[in-house]
């Protein structure tokens, strides 16, 4: 049994479609927390940060080539605020929002500690302010959590880098932008693209994992559902072909489930506007019920 803490960040500006500031009501209308008291666990909802809406923003549009840098940098501090409030022992998971809000979940995360990271994406997220080819911040946290970047950014609830990038694996990338390559190249990232995943598959990879952040005390998995193939969650606003099918998702989630290791979640990305019937948010329900313990059998 686990004491769960969910927390929402309806942030839409880190990118550039709108829709995706819904996806912690599509969530939460998914049943998460039914599902995941049926599991055993105690849940406690923190409620939403309060994310400002883009057409209130104009004036704070641009910022060094960065969208809305400041307005997301609030909503992170806000939010890891928010994170602080949960009890000791708590298993945060956090709903976004674009996948900006992880600079807020990893950072609540380390505090201090050395903190393992599982990135289950299409994309890195690895971009700096220099290598974005869309100035948008979703395409950098991870870069900003390492340490890379804006310095209002990296030094986010703290001075200082976050993660150590050997410390990072990235499962299930299948688009990067050039600077990304060299950046996660030069800094020893982990990288698992599709197309390991074809071919050492999901059991071996999940072994990797596994024995990379053994004697670990944090490990956060950050669950990105751009990283699902766009046929069964088409609720994202990045969509890239050749993801995660089905199983190959839960396996994943089941296999780092069995480690006993994972210590807190995001689940970002989820974009209602686009989904079908709310498709995308329940398959990501289902995936954090793989993660926190759900068994067949
Ligand atoms: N996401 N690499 C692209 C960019 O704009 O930096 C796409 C980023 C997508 C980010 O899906 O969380
Ligand atoms: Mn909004
Ligand atoms: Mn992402
Ligand atoms: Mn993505």
């Amino acid at each position: 049994m686990k004491r769960i803490g969910v927390l929402g960040m309806p942030m839409d500006l880190g990118q550039g479609r709108r829709g995706v500031d819904m996806g912690p009501s599509a969530i939460r209308y998914a049943r998460l927390q039914a599902v995941l008291e049926e599991l055993g666990h105690e849940v406690q909802d923190f409620g939403d940060v309060d994310i400002p809406i883009a057409e209130s923003l104009r004036h704070e549009r641009e910022s060094g080539g960065l969208s809305y840098l400041e307005p997301i940098r609030r909503a992170c501090e806000d939010a890891i605020r928010g994170f602080a409030a949960m009890p000791d022992d708590a298993f945060p998971v956090l709903l976004g929002g674009d996948h900006s809000v992880a600079m807020a979940s990893v950072t609540a995360a380390s505090r201090g500690r050395r903190v393992g990271v599982v990135w289950v994406d299409a994309h890195a997220d690895f971009n700096t302010p220099e290598t974005s080819p869309s100035g948008n911040i979703h395409g950098m946290p991870l870069a900003h959590l390492c340490g890379l970047g804006d310095p209002r950014l990296v030094n986010l609830g703290g001075e200082g880098a976050k993660v150590r990038p050997e410390d990072v694996v990235l499962i299930g990338i299948r688009s990067l932008d050039p600077g990304e390559v060299r950046l996660l190249r030069e800094r020893g990232v982990t990288v698992y693209t599709m197309k390991e995943v074809d071919t050492l598959r999901v059991p071996a990879i999940a072994q990797a994992v596994a024995e990379k952040f053994r004697g670990f005390e944090r490990v956060h998995v950050s669950l990105d559902a751009d990283v699902l193939d766009p046929e069964i969650a088409p609720g994202v606003g990045t969509p890239v072909p050749g993801g995660l099918t089905y199983r190959e998702a839960h396996l994943l989630m089941e296999l780092l489930a069995d480690t006993g290791l994972v210590t807190s979640l995001d689940l970002v990305e989820v974009n209602p506007i686009l989904d079908i019937a709310n498709r995308t948010a329940r398959i990501m329900v289902e995936l954090a019920s793989s993660l926190l313990g759900k068994k067949i059998y």
